[in-house]
């Protein structure tokens, strides 16, 4: 029967924003009787990125890995300095070794899912070897919507323009997006992001379609808009498969956060984290810790103070300060490990969600009906706050700006985070919303039919 099933091998980039949502999709197409090969591309560059791999394999024994392993390269050569970006860089400078081994796969393979930062480096090699490929793109369809309008935004510049914080980019069929809210290093266009999204946006044409983590309850506008109208002929179509679900592989040993949260009341505690590689400065941790405080919740929260997990030594009392460290710890839970989200977000103690706005915690808040206070620290953050504002679900305080750029006292964070939890109509709204995001994956529901009908043209 196993010889009946299509064979899809998928190839992530790095950052567990783009992990994340590849291993469960890898979960999800097994399930769908697909063989699956993951593709990993090594060294790693975060420690949580190679347990969450080693955990899918142990989870499902069916998945194949296949290393990919990567050609070194003097990261001067590219214009950024983060360690996620320069891996990206990595491997797209080394697809071409994708070619053996792609063609020596058994049994060969029917289509190839790769991240969307690799597209143009990594469609091309896939479309020689004459494989049906799709992108998966990991964040909201809003911000997909800013991918295929970004590259004619900056050709209607002069050599001589720089962008502007007071413009807005058209988007074709949709609201306009300011420019105030796209990520802060597209200001750039020199900057090895902006190059790498302009080329993968032109590659978006020669892929066989689009997958993204997204789904009608959350983006219907967006879906719409983009589907009747797109920024350049030729796109290929674009899938919705989300909510992309929480699985067994994600289990962590240790329960201490989850055991602290079982003595607490229903709905009473906010839950802090600002994902796996938004770092704060110190002197914002403290305010954000006397703002916790200062708002009289319980709280449980993740706190990080390095991009990559591996720097990140400090201890908690010598980040805090002893004397608001022991305050904390009266009101709170705190704590520096990575902790299961997906276990937090759906515990009945969980009322309110203080996030950065990376896509995949404001789709695991939404699955699990919880309210969010988003506080955007870079990149696509605030184009997803707007989804999650527009949606009703929570609110982002514009002043607050990027994370890096203003210093938030702890008296104005503790009075936003008594607006999250007392908020009931919050709260209604989410668990209504959360209705739509079960329909969307139940069997017959839109994005399971979605998921279906490419398994099917699979195995053609
Ligand atoms: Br931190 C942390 N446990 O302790 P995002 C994160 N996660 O399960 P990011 C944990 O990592 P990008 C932890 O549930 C989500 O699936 C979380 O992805 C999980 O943000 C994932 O939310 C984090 O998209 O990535 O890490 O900032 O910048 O690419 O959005």
């Amino acid at each position: 029967e196993l010889d009946s099933y299509p064979h899809v091998a998928l190839l992530p980039s790095s950052g567990m924003g783009h992990l994340m949502p590849f291993l469960r999709l890898a979960a999800t197409l097994v399930q769908h009787r697909c063989r699956v090969t993951l593709i990993s591309p090594c060294p790693t560059v975060s420690v949580a990125e190679s347990r969450a791999i080693s955990s899918l394999f142990s989870t499902f024994p069916q998945i194949t890995e296949k290393q990919f392993h990567l050609l070194p390269f003097d990261p001067s050569s590219a214009n950024s300095v983060d360690p996620f970006f320069l891996q990206w860089e990595a491997i797209r400078r080394s697809a071409h070794l994708l070619t053996p081994l792609l063609s020596s796969m058994s049994p060969p393979l029917s289509a190839f899912v790769t991240d969307v930062s690799l597209t143009s480096s990594v469609v091309p090699v896939t479309a020689n070897l004459g494989l049906p490929n799709y992108i998966f793109f990991t964040s909201s369809a809003r911000m997909y919507s800013l991918f295929e309008s970004f590259p004619s935004f900056v050709a209607s510049k002069t050599s001589s323009d720089s962008v502007q914080l007071d413009e807005v980019i058209e988007i074709p069929g949709l609201s306009p997006i300011p420019v105030s809210s796209i990520p802060p290093v597209l200001l750039n266009l020199n900057h090895l992001f902006t190059t790498m999204l302009i080329q993968n946006s032109h590659s978006f044409i020669k892929s066989n379609g689009i997958l993204i983590n997204t789904f009608e309850a959350l983006e219907a506008d967006m879906l719409h808009g983009i589907n009747g109208k797109r920024a350049a002929d030729g796109l290929p179509p674009f899938y919705s498969i989300g909510p992309l679900l929480p699985c067994e592989f994600e289990k962590i040993e240790c329960s201490a956060p989850v055991n602290w949260l079982n003595d607490q009341p229903e709905g009473s505690v906010v839950y802090v984290s600002f994902g796996s590689r938004s770092a704060l400065s110190s002197e914002q941790i403290k305010e954000l810790g006397d703002g916790l405080v200062r708002s009289g919740c319980r709280f449980l929260w993740v706190v990080k103070c390095k991009k990559v997990d591996k720097e990140d030594e400090e201890s908690l009392d010598e980040l805090l300060g002893q004397e608001l460290f022991e305050k904390i710890k009266k009101h709170g839970f705190v704590i520096k490990n990575w902790v299961n989200q997906q276990e937090i977000l759906g515990h009945r103690a969980v009322g309110g969600f203080v996030t950065h706005g990376g896509w995949n915690s404001l789709v695991e808040a939404f699955w699990h009906g919880v309210p969010m206070l988003v506080w955007p620290q870079f990149g696509d953050q605030k184009i997803n706050a707007e989804v999650i504002e527009r949606s009703g679900l929570g609110m982002w305080v514009k002043s607050w700006g990027w994370g890096t750029q203003v210093l938030v006292k702890g008296e104005e964070i503790g009075e936003r985070i008594k607006d999250l939890m007392g908020n009931e109509p919050l709260r209604v709204q989410a668990k209504i919303f959360r209705e739509g995001a079960k329909k969307a994956i139940a069997v017959g529901g839109i994005s399971e039919r979605i998921l279906k009908e490419f398994i099917e043209d699979w195995k053609k």
